[in-house]
């Protein structure tokens, strides 16, 4: 079989290309092991309303943290629980979070606070509460037919 020049070198390439992407996945997956964070801790999705945090969802002051405050939250369709959550100024706050049901998304509209959550999964997030305002949690993940009116508000006080 012959096989121009220009074909050749394009295989060559095409092929070199395909085995540095595997193994700079392979690398990542097996050696560094890198897989979703929310892989990192699991909840029967079932019984989440009986499971510790998820049995008292709201904010929670902590001692002896990397954090100040514990957020929480509860999704399902079609809302978040607590609905309506104050923080300090200031405050760092590890929030926690998973859903009863669906994937929902946690967005905190106009930062970049941004967490998916899945059914069996907790997910978390560290962030500082800097600017005093009103801010809107969304969820982002298409949920079903009330998805559009699932948020809930976060109002940051002074302390
Ligand atoms: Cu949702």
């Amino acid at each position: 079989m012959h096989l121009h020049r220009y074909e050749k070198w394009w295989l060559t390439f095409g092929i070199a290309a395909l085995i540095i992407f595997l193994l700079i996945v392979g690398i990542q997956a097996f050696h560094q092991g890198h897989k979703p964070p929310s892989a990192k801790a699991i909840v029967n999705p079932e019984r989440v309303s009986e499971t510790e945090p998820f049995n008292k969802p709201g904010l929670k002051k902590v001692e002896g943290k990397d954090w100040d405050y514990e957020l929480v939250v509860v999704a399902a369709a079609f809302s978040f629980n607590p609905g309506n959550i104050e923080i300090p100024k200031g405050a760092k706050v590890k929030i926690i979070a998973t859903t009863k049901d669906v994937v929902h998304g946690f967005e905190i509209a106009g930062t970049n606070i941004n967490m998916m959550l899945e059914p069996g999964y907790v997910s978390d997030y560290v962030a500082t509460f800097d600017k005093k305002g009103e801010f809107l949690i969304i969820c982002n993940e298409y949920c079903g037919t009330g998805h559009h009116m699932m948020s809930a508000r976060i109002k940051v006080v002074d302390k």
